[in-house]
């Protein structure tokens, strides 16, 4: 008997093996999805137009000389500029993800950059996950060669099949102080520490990302990856993330949530190919979990509609009381 595990990504599942033998793909997609299945991680050309990335940096560097301070990343410009957006739905994306996830893609975030990140070391799961879990990957953009010197990407290959280590893996209770946590990466204390530790104590190999301009990599939901070090004062590294969902999930913000206490932070999306509002599913049917935190979410939004209306004073007391 073959047991098809449908609420785990096929890459990750016990059954890959036997559901690859199976499968009609082609020989060339099958080593595709075997490599990813193995590493955590697919470099490929997504045949972007060059002067579609050229036109993209070009539009954007207005945008990025107004940002203040050393981190130069915009997020969800899609929504103004029409060759991020293309970027992140271009047809060989698309179709790589649904082969390699076997259900319809969500692109739901994008982030693009001006220069490196030199981002710490994290899994995108505590971020994103999916309910089945790890329906989530990113796929990263060159939009300029990257080198050793302007802070490329780096990975640690096969770190996907780890567990995942949520917030409470730390002693963190996720849900406490979320305002103060939802600025970027506010976690970062205790969750990229216990990371770091991890990978010295598992001694995981790293590796960097050196690809030409155009190319890219899909890495899956728990694959460790993070920014290096820009070695070359000032360099710029113009490149994209987009990060995608897949379709009959619930989505949800691990490091703002703790489930065990029904606190549930969900994702409010809006799915970028169709401009469409992401609905949350569960075995195919809409689910809208009354949990507090969803309460609170929606309590807040009310509040800052009505906030001008009342004395500051009072907004606060209804906030605390609302929030706790
Ligand atoms: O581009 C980078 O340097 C890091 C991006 C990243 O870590 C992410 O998008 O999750």
């Amino acid at each position: 008997m073959t047991i098809h595990a449908d609420n785990l990504p096929w890459t990750e599942s016990p059954f890959f093996e036997g559901e690859l033998q199976e499968s009609t793909l082609s020989a060339e997609d099958k080593a595709f999805v075997k490599d990813f299945s193995e590493n955590g991680y697919a470099v490929f050309d997504p045949g972007l137009d060059l002067s579609l990335i050229d036109s993209l940096v070009g539009s954007m560097k207005p945008h990025f000389a107004k940002i203040d301070g050393e981190d130069k990343r915009l997020q969800d410009s899609w929504a103004y500029n029409e060759c991020i957006r293309k970027v992140a739905v271009s047809d060989i994306v698309l179709h790589k993800l649904r082969i390699l996830y076997r259900r319809e893609p969500i692109p739901f975030q994008t982030l693009n950059f001006a220069v490196g990140t030199q981002q710490k070391t994290h899994s995108d799961m505590v971020h994103f996950n999916s309910i089945p879990h790890r329906f989530m990957c990113g796929v990263w953009v060159a939009f300029e060669d990257i080198t050793e010197n302007n802070g490329p990407l780096h990975y640690y290959p096969k770190s996907h099949k780890l567990p995942f280590y949520d917030m409470i893996d730390m002693g963190v209770k996720a849900s406490d102080n979320i305002s103060a946590k939802k600025a970027l990466m506010a976690y970062a204390e205790n969750y990229t520490s216990f990371i770091q530790e991890m990978i010295e104590a598992l001694k995981l190999k790293k590796q960097t990302l050196t690809i030409k301009k155009g190319q890219a990599m899909i890495w899956s939901a728990n694959l460790l990856h993070g920014g290096e070090m820009i070695h070359t004062p000032g360099a710029s590294r113009y490149s994209q993330v987009t990060h995608y969902y897949f379709d009959n999930c619930i989505y949800y913000v691990p490091r703002l949530s703790d489930i065990a206490i029904n606190k549930i932070y969900l994702n409010n999306l809006v799915n970028i190919r169709t401009g469409k509002k992401v609905v949350n599913s569960y075995f195919g049917k809409e689910v809208k979990p009354a949990t507090k935190i969803q309460l609170q979410q929606s309590a807040i939004r009310m509040l800052s509609k009505i906030s001008p209306l009342f004395p500051k004073e009072i907004v606060d007391r209804i906030k605390s009381v609302v929030v706790g």
